[in-house]
């Protein structure tokens, strides 16, 4: 049971002062001197949409960091909330973060207190994902720098005390540099440094037509909007780079999205994939994040 005495008392920590049993809510933890310790040293912060895609980046993080072979290692998740799992390997930590900017902006506030808390301020944050592609083909990576809005302006809208505020949303340049830099020069897939648009929900907001609700828009005005996000330098949809975007660059965190895309939707809706190819594809996203993090702590 938590001791409410405790809740005054701060714990100094690297120069950081926080309540002593502070709870994070999203993440079911209380910071204390065990939590700390468990978390101290980390710098870069890798999230993924589920918890199995997480724990596959931390098995293979510990193939190519410690040389852990994959079917050694079981990594273990360490919050202990249905919400999302989190897994460390070194200074890495690859969490889920679930689906859509309300829910990655939830964790981005939990695991950066427990982040500075744990004395660690010199962060990264890099989204690894899955995203449907705009006039490029099945399979390309793309490196965000700049997560646009549905109406494609820039930005994250959050209403704070009844009036809308819009975040900038520019992932950091420099970070995207060095992860270009990072990559080999022949890869088996197209990369792609671009921008990204952040949709409300996976139909609708990303103009398909096969939702459960017949849509009011049709395949002329479609194309009309597909002609203005390439006219923008936007190569794919995802549901999370807005939040990302802007919650670190309030919080001076730099942050980054590597995502795959699975579809090219000039061709289509469905995503008609095998689950074999699927997984592939997901990998490639995989490939350039450990490239990057392999040439940072070699
Ligand atoms: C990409 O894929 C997910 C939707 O299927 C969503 O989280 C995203 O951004
Ligand atoms: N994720 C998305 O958000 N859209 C797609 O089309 C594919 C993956």
């Amino acid at each position: 049971m938590q001791n409410n005495s405790n809740l005054n008392k701060t714990i100094q920590y690297n120069g950081n002062k926080f309540m002593q049993e502070h709870y994070l809510y999203n993440l079911n933890i209380f910071i204390n001197q065990e939590v700390i310790d468990k978390f101290h040293g980390v710098k870069y912060v890798c999230m993924q949409g589920s918890g199995d895609r997480a724990k596959a980046l931390a098995q293979k993080l510990a193939k190519v960091t410690l040389g852990i072979e994959e079917t050694y290692f079981t990594p273990q998740n360490l919050f202990k909330t249905a919400k999302f799992e989190v897994f460390r390997v070194g200074n890495i930590l690859s969490v889920s973060h679930g689906m859509g900017t309300i829910s990655i902006m939830n964790l981005l506030d939990d695991i950066t207190k427990l982040m500075k808390a744990s004395g660690n301020t010199d962060l990264e944050y890099i989204r690894i994902g899955t995203s449907g592609g705009i006039n490029i083909a099945p399979g390309s990576v793309v490196v965000t720098d700049t997560a646009y809005k549905p109406d494609l302006t820039t930005g994250y809208p959050m209403t704070i005390l009844g009036k809308e505020i819009i975040f900038p949303t520019q992932m950091d340049a420099s970070l995207n540099e060095r992860i270009i830099k990072a990559q080999p020069e022949i890869e088996q897939f197209n990369l792609y440094r671009g921008n990204s648009i952040t949709a409300d929900d996976f139909y609708l907001g990303q103009c398909r037509f096969d939702g459960a609700i017949k849509p009011r828009y049709d395949e002329n005005m479609r194309q009309k909007y597909f002609k203005k996000i390439m006219a923008l330098n936007i190569y794919n949809f995802e549901m999370e780079s807005t939040a990302i975007a802007s919650f670190c660059s309030r919080a001076n965190i730099s942050a980054s999205m590597i995502a795959v895309t699975l579809i090219d939707r000039l061709n289509g809706d469905q995503v008609t994939a095998t689950a074999e190819e699927l997984d592939n594809f997901a990998d490639r996203a995989h490939t350039v994040a450990i490239n990057y993090l392999l040439s940072q702590i070699a």
